[in-house]
């Protein structure tokens, strides 16, 4: 009798689509895969039992070139959205991240900080660490220089890793290098940024399209959108996630936004009130805070736009 384990391998699901799944195996090659029809996660109630970053083992089949995941490995991580409000099933759109990377712009096209909190807030709310990366430097004038060193000043001491970057200028891609060796980041920000080109300047193997509308396979037709992770040459994984306005405040709710600005977290305990909104009560420490300085007025006001977005 053939030993059944001979034909077991052990891989990271790197792409899924409809019933077949991409696993890159531990041996360095990829192979589609099937899962076992009676196969259910326990415990989740998702649409996919299976999600990019999922680390599985699989059985080859008869014909050797595709297989059958036999098991998921329990997730560190996983980020989620509904897939209706009515629903209460989830899709798991990655897990195993290790971290995200945000790619902003101060000029064409500028980001807002609106959009860079929203992002912070949900990354803390899954406790993922996130580095900022102000792309373009090459196009800033000095007024642009002197709002990008300030968001650097806030965001660090925040707590947050923040990268200036050119790709036309290859400055600071090394840096950002650096923060993606060995791990699985997920990547984000608005259209247009340059979060291919960077990723082309740290991979040029890659060669991804940069410049136009990116995922226009995703449109039409296919409103959901999948994510995808790929491998950089220094072995670093890369999440992209054409539905990032998914990665959104859903599962934040009012009473625990505060908490997701660090800088709030370290000083609400001295409010007056353990309920505090930190919005006009009395004795509260966050606004205090914001009146000396020591929170960014702008980090202050998207807490309370996000407050109100709810
Ligand atoms: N001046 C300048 N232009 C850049 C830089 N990085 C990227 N660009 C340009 O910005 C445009 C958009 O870059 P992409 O890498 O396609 O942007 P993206 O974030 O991947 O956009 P989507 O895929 O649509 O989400 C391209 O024309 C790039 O050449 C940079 O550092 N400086
Ligand atoms: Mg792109
Ligand atoms: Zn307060």
């Amino acid at each position: 009798m053939p030993n059944d384990s001979l034909n077991m391998e052990r891989g990271v699901v790197t792409r899924s689509t409809g019933s077949w799944y991409q696993v890159y195996l531990d041996k360095g090659w990829s192979v589609s895969c099937r899962l076992r029809g009676q196969y259910r996660l326990k415990g989740v109630r998702t649409t996919n039992p299976v999600s990019v970053g999922d680390h599985v083992t699989l059985r080859f089949e008869e014909n050797q070139e595709t297989a059958v995941i036999v098991e998921i490995e329990p997730r560190k991580n996983y980020i989620i959205r509904k897939a209706t409000n009515l629903s209460r099933e989830a899709h798991i759109i990655a897990s195993n991240i290790d971290q995200a990377m945000i790619v902003a712009t101060i000029d064409q096209p500028r980001t807002s900080t609106g959009f860079i909190d929203r992002f912070l807030a949900t990354a803390e709310a899954y406790h993922i660490p996130v580095v900022i990366v102000f792309n373009k430097i090459d196009l800033y004038q000095p007024a642009h220089w002197e709002l990008v060193h300030y968001y650097r000043e806030v965001y660090v001491t925040a707590g947050y890793k923040v990268e200036l970057t050119s790709v036309y200028e290859m400055t600071g891609i090394e840096k950002i290098l650096d923060h993606l060796k060995d791990k699985v980041t997920l990547i984000s920000g608005h259209s247009g940024v340059g979060k291919s080109a960077i990723i082309n300047a740290l991979d040029p193997e890659l060669d991804l399209k940069t410049g136009e509308i990116s995922n226009v396979h995703n449109k039409g037709k296919h409103t959901t959108t999948f994510a995808e992770m790929f491998r950089l040459s220094c072995g670093a994984w890369i999440v992209d996630t054409p539905g990032i306005k998914e990665f959104g405040l859903h599962d934040i709710d009012d009473e625990t936004l505060a908490q997701r600005f660090p800088e709030m977290r370290a000083v609400m305990s001295d409010c007056r009130f353990a309920n505090c909104t930190h919005l006009q009560e009395p004795g509260c420490a966050v606004k205090l805070a914001v009146e000396n300085g020591q929170i960014a007025d702008f980090r202050y006001q998207n807490y309370v736009n996000m407050l109100s977005a709810e």
